[in-house]
């Protein structure tokens, strides 16, 4: 059925339903990853009966736990959900089959699975049992929340995110390196909020020895994600506070002696080695694959500036997060320091543009026209 056909009343109606279900989705923030962020509601003659989204990795999927506490009122309902109900034996058993068992007479659904075990199984398994299918009801908000799954599951890298504080004239650290705080404290809760959405925090050494950043989400509600620095020479030493609660993975160059990464290891770090690229940093993509492999569908790049200059100038950043002070700084480090272009039309065009305040800062988010 395409839901352009249908009325606008019921259109809205479907439409009314799919946000209830994306916001549920959402509350699996930080717990779920690397499965995607489900969320479903089951709906009788306009009322809701039964609700439930993907609580943590492992556990029950959304539509179980809905069809759960709907009980014997699944019966003849329409359920939405904003990923298709899976086909296959995960963890947990498969939804689309226990959606048929329950009888319901309507599945309404964001968006396909792109997991190639699932690739549009599930709604098949629901259109042979007799239940209709609407495909496409708030698409663009099924493929924004689950961004990271859908850029692992078909290019096996994460989605990239890069985030960025800087004054009005672009400078995001003095050349002596100084960078606390550009922002104001909003500004700065803010990007807490940003890391807790994230499975991952990337940066570069550079950073690590020159501020020794925890990487952890403070101050305001979030999980805490991996960490991982580039680190080519492992210079990192073993006070860091990158260290400090275990999860951190290292990237070094291919051909560091074994061992090497030893006193890191003892700290609990994974070390893992990637050839170097011609600019003479570490390769991004054999990094942004490992991370994909490992299960990583969201990594937010912190910095520093090098590193910033590394992701846009191999094209590798999804979605920019910066954070504008009103502050003119004048020369220093800028944010795509190392990133230079001959023309204009080179440039990083952002379109989706948001622009909001935090604080006396701007925060401007926004994904390249390429993305
Ligand atoms: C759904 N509903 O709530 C979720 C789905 O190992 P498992 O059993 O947890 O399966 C994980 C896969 O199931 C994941 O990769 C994705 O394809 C799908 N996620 N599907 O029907 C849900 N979380
Ligand atoms: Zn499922």
């Amino acid at each position: 059925t395409k839901t352009e056909t249908l009325p606008l009343s019921e259109r809205r109606e479907h439409q009314y339903f799919m946000h209830m279900a994306l916001s549920l989705a959402l509350r699996g923030t930080g717990f779920v990853s690397p499965n995607p962020r489900v969320g479903c509601v089951v709906v009788r003659e306009g009322k809701v009966v039964g609700w439930g989204y993907h609580r943590r990795y492992g556990g029950p999927h959304a539509e179980v736990e809905a069809l759960r506490r709907a009980g014997t009122l699944a019966e003849g309902s329409t359920v939405y959900v904003n990923l298709e109900p899976c086909s296959h034996q995960g963890k947990t058993p498969p939804c689309a089959p226990q959606l048929v068992e329950a009888r319901v007479a309507r599945a309404v659904v964001g968006m396909r699975d792109p997991n190639p075990r699932v690739d549009g199984r599930g709604i098949d398994l629901l259109r042979d049992a007799g239940i209709e299918v609407l495909e496409s009801v708030l698409p663009e908000e099924a493929r924004w929340i689950n961004r990271g799954f859908i850029r692992r599951m078909t290019r096996g890298r994460p989605w990239v995110t890069l985030k960025g504080a800087l004054s009005l004239d672009g400078t995001t650290a003095l050349e002596s390196g100084e960078s606390r705080w550009i922002t104001g404290p909003l500004a700065r809760d803010k990007a807490h909020l940003l890391r807790g959405e994230h499975d991952a925090i990337l940066v570069g050494v550079g950073t690590v020895l020159l501020d020794d950043p925890e990487l952890t989400v403070r101050s305001v509600e979030g999980v805490c994600p991996r960490r991982v620095v580039l680190d080519g020479a492992l210079r990192t030493p073993q006070t860091a506070k990158v260290l400090a609660s275990g999860g951190c993975t290292f990237f070094t160059e291919q051909d560091m002696p074994q061992g090497a990464g030893q006193r890191l290891e003892e700290r609990g770090a994974e070390i893992c080695r990637v050839p170097r690229g011609p600019e003479g940093g570490l390769s991004l993509v054999p990094v942004l694959e490992h991370l994909a492999s490992a299960g990583i569908n969201t990594l937010l790049v912190e910095g520093g500036a090098r590193v910033a200059g590394s992701f846009l100038r191999e094209k590798l950043v999804d979605e920019v997060s910066l954070f504008l002070a009103p502050k003119l700084l004048g020369r220093g480090l800028q944010l795509g320091e190392s990133w230079g272009l001959e023309h204009l039309d080179q440039g990083f065009d952002l379109r989706s543009c948001r622009i909001r305040q935090a604080g006396e800062d701007l925060w401007l988010e926004g994904v390249p026209t390429c993305s």
